[in-house]
C-alpha cells in the first residue's frame, strides 16, 4: 500500500470536484465521464493525466502555481507532507502529478492500461470506506 494512496479520491481529480461541489453532488459516473475525454468508455493515461492537470489547476483558483493545505481540505498532513517532495509547504503542478500517477496502476485491476469505470468505483471505495450512500 503507497502511503501517497488516499491523496487520489476522485472528487479531487476530475473537474469540478472538491474545489467547486460537494462530491456527494456528483455521481461518479458523471466524474467518470469528464475524465473520459474521447469517450471510450475507459481512462487512459493520457486521459488521466490532462485530468490531473486540469484538476490542479482548478483547485489552483488563485493562479499560484501551487496548492496549499488549505486548498487540499481532503488530504490528510500526513499525505500532504508526502506528496511535498521538497517540503516548503506547498504542492506544485509536477509533485501532483508525481504523487498520483501510481494511483492509475492501483486502480487498474487487471493492468491493461485503462480505467473502467469499475474500476475507479472500487479504487473509490477503498480508499473512503464508510463514505458512501
Ligand atoms: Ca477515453
Ligand atoms: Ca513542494
Ligand atoms: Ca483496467
Amino acid at each position: 500500500m503507497r502511503l501517497l494512496a488516499p491523496l487520489l479520491t476522485f472528487a479531487l481529480l476530475l473537474p469540478g470536484g472538491a474545489a467547486l461541489a460537494k462530491p456527494a453532488e456528483r455521481s461518479m459516473d458523471e466524474r467518470f465521464a469528464e475524465a473520459d475525454w474521447n469517450d471510450d468508455g475507459f481512462i487512459d493515461r493520457r486521459e488521466y493525466y490532462e485530468a490531473l492537470v486540469y484538476a490542479f489547476f482548478r483547485l489552483d483558483a488563485e493562479s499560484t502555481g501551487y496548492l496549499t493545505r488549505a486548498q487540499l481540505k481532503d488530504v490528510t498532513p500526513e499525505v500532504f507532507q508526502a506528496a511535498d517532495r521538497n517540503g516548503d509547504g506547498k504542492i506544485d503542478l509536477n509533485e501532483y502529478i508525481d504523487a498520483r500517477w501510481d494511483d492509475f496502476d492501483a486502480a487498474d485491476e487487471n493492468g491493461d492500461g485503462l480505467l473502467t469505470l469499475d474500476e475507479v468505483r472500487r479504487f473509490d471505495a477503498k480508499l473512503r470506506p464508510g463514505e458512501r450512500g
